[in-house]
């Protein structure tokens, strides 16, 4: 069995990701371990363990620093967020959803297993998620809960879903700044912010100043993730899936010039947000940077 890696703080943001990545993909081998002989589980290894950059594990084992809490209380909210997110991307990839062939350089899960499996395994791994935080014996009971009931709202209707459905909704080019910053405040925002609420919400004798100022970055940073995210659509094609094209995006709905200005105050906006935590949010500084200016 491979050694358990303690993601450092003194190191890049790339490294820790790395560390993070590596960390929550050998929990995740181990627990599904236990399922090698179910059908689904080939699905679930394809579209959960190759490629990504692992920014959401990353952002809650920051969290978990900033707010000394141990890495191994976050393990099970990395790897459900994680499995969450996974799963997304194998329903945006569907043809009744953004049809993309390719995610991560290899076929996407359909391409690969069909729709079927596509689908079943999808449906799979959102419930995995919550199998994860209600069986981990690292988190207190109303720990669990809160994990669980944050992880579901930034997943489902007043979170991912919603966001998802406005993204694939035709609106015949009546599209604002205000409908798309909505759309990805759900769609992407949600759940990556939930990577700050649910460790925050695993921390009872947190000051009420910490908690505003992670609460006000966790509100801002998916902003910040999805406006580069829009750069890298336009500016580097290949950086990114290449399905249906998005009217939704940033760059067709403000200009490039625009779209630049919003990453620099969005960026700004979490750092300041950070400033409260002082050393301690050393390692969210640093992704926060390297959202801002990652190129892929
Ligand atoms: C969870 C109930 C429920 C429904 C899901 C399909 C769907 C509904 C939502 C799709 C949401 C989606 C695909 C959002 C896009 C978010 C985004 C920017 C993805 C790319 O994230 P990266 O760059 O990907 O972190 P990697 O591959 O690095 O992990």
């Amino acid at each position: 069995m491979t050694k358990t890696i303690t993601p450092k703080t003194n190191c890049s943001a790339e490294q820790f990701l790395e560390q993070c990545a590596a960390r929550v993909v050998r929990e995740l081998e181990q627990s599904i371990a236990a399922h090698h002989d179910k059908p689904l589980t080939e699905v679930i290894r394809y579209a959960s363990f190759d490629g990504g950059k692992r920014v959401r594990p990353g952002l809650i084992y920051a969290t978990a620093s900033a707010l000394d809490i141990d890495y191994e209380k976050v393990d099970a909210i990395a790897c459900a967020v994680e499995l969450i997110h996974c799963y997304s991307l194998v329903h945006d990839d569907l043809p009744a959803m953004d049809d993309d062939a390719i995610r991560r350089g290899k076929p996407s899960c359909h391409k690969a297993f069909g729709e079927a499996e596509a689908i079943l395994g999808g449906n799979a791994m959102q419930v995995l998620a919550f199998e994860y935080l209600a069986a981990t014996k690292q988190l207190s009971d109303i720990h669990k809960l809160r994990a669980i009931y944050l992880l579901a709202s930034a997943s489902g209707l007043a979170g991912m879903a919603s966001g998802q459905i406005m993204d694939t909704r035709d609106m015949d080019g009546k599209i604002d700044l205000d409908y798309l910053e909505k759309t990805h405040r759900l769609k992407t925002g949600s759940l990556m912010a939930s990577c700050i609420t649910i460790p925050l919400a695993c921390k009872d004798d947190c000051s009420a100043s910490v908690h505003r100022a992670l609460t006000a970055y966790a509100e801002d940073i998916g902003l910040c993730f999805q406006i580069q995210d829009d750069i890298l659509d336009v500016l580097e094609p290949c950086a990114t899936p290449t399905g249906r094209q998005n009217e939704l995006n940033y760059i067709s709905v403000v200009g490039i010039e625009r779209t630049r200005e919003l990453l620099t105050m969005y960026c700004e906006r979490c750092l300041q947000h950070l400033e409260k935590l002082r050393e301690k949010a050393k390692a969210l500084r640093a992704i926060t940077h390297y959202i801002a200016t990652r190129s892929s």
